[in-house]
């Protein structure tokens, strides 16, 4: 502890740290909640990235710098939705005036600004939440898409590019013979079957039916800060993925996350479904700031989109406890299997209502 309020101290200059706790539920960096003798601004949030997964930390932080920078301008340029307002997180900087902290031991630290008033959830609570998740994802999409692509590093090289998720299984499943149980061999099957398929986003990039554009990267549910007090969407955090990719990763990343109700941790993963009304509730509030950039195959995709991301998402976390939990962080050695299952028969929920699912994007597509 005394270590980490040191660290804390760096960004905290000359004013005292007072507390400092463990915050948030994120599977790859650690983050905490740093509390300050500061009578106006009084937490920021530091955080340890994970250069395990992060392997150029400078790029994530320069990408942060120019996205941030973006939005500010942006943000002064045009009127907010009525009575609505956006907060961007601001990179806080240390007393060398560096956006990093590097321990002795290599970790590498930053901090940035915490957003008042506001909270996250894990679980998607009710229609209303999942209108706000869906229209932050709109705005956020909105706010960064005059935002030229070229000028973001890619800090994750193949992340949401599902075929090179599937190579890596097949290596990883080569060096390492799984105990095969049921859970085991239905993931087993379930990947097989899905195999050709997963080029679907892909094939649609190559054959420029679908254009690069910033995205985020991360957006499910706990990403979107939520105002305490008015219960509307505020902001996007987590912002480490912000590069160039498919819309579709993210829509599809929005709604497996947001239509999922027992949330991603759950242990019941028979369970598990995709429910059609959150994800007309989601898409709802997403095109309402979304309808003016999107073409017509940016909704032929759609539906591909939320099954591929839940499907992804799934291969990732099995290939990871196949491979020894090397990836994401876990509680316990099967942790990452439990998950997978969710995500598959998320997927699986999500193939069976394909019609109804269509005629929702439909429908809204006006
Ligand atoms: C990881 O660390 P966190 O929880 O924000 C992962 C996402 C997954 C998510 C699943 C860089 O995000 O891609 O969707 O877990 N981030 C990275 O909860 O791999
Ligand atoms: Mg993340």
């Amino acid at each position: 502890m005394d270590r980490l309020k040191n660290i804390a101290r760096q960004f905290a200059k000359s004013r005292e740290v007072t507390e400092l706790r463990a915050f948030g539920s994120g599977n790859i960096n650690d983050t905490f909640l740093v509390t300050i003798a500061d009578v106006t601004d009084p937490h920021f949030v530091l955080q340890r990235i994970n250069t395990h997964v992060f392997q150029q930390p400078a790029l994530v932080m320069r990408n942060m710098r120019i996205f941030t920078e973006h939005m500010h301008q942006k943000l002064q340029s045009e009127t907010a939705p009525a009575g609505r307002r956006w907060v961007v997180p601001r990179v806080l900087l240390t007393i060398e005036d560096r956006d990093h902290w590097i321990e002795p031991d290599g970790s590498y630290w930053r901090a940035i600004s915490f957003i008042d008033d506001s909270q996250t959830l894990d679980i998607i609570q009710d229609i209303q939440h999942g209108w706000e998740v869906g229209y932050a994802l709109g705005r956020f999409h909105h706010l960064i898409s005059d935002l030229d692509p070229d000028k973001l590093a890619d800090t994750l090289e193949g992340f949401h590019i599902t075929p090179q998720y599937l190579e890596y299984y097949h290596q990883v499943l080569s060096t390492h013979t799984p105990t095969v149980n049921r859970e085991v061999d239905y993931c087993l099957q379930f990947v097989r079957e899905r195999q050709e398929w997963a080029r679907v986003l892909e094939d649609a990039k190559t054959s420029g039916k679908l254009p690069l554009r910033p995205i985020h990267g991360d957006p499910k549910v706990n990403n979107v800060m939520i105002c305490t007090t008015t219960q509307q969407a505020i902001g996007a955090i987590d912002l480490d993925t912000v590069k160039p990719g498919l819309v579709h990763y993210d829509i599809g990343d929005c709604l497996r996350s947001g239509c999922n109700p027992l949330g991603e941790e759950t242990k019941e993963w028979e369970r598990v479904h995709f429910d059609t009304q959150m994800c007309r509730a989601i898409l709802d509030g997403y095109l309402s700031q979304a309808r003016g950039f999107l073409g017509a195959h940016d909704y032929e995709y759609m539906f591909d989109a939320m099954r591929l991301i839940a499907f992804e998402l799934g291969l990732r976390f099995f290939t990871d406890y196949l491979a020894g939990n090397v990836y994401f962080k876990v509680k316990y050695p099967t942790h990452n299997l439990d998950r997978a299952l969710v995500q598959f028969k998320l997927t699986e929920s999500i193939e069976a209502q394909e019609l109804v699912i269509r005629s929702i994007i439909e429908e809204l597509r006006g």
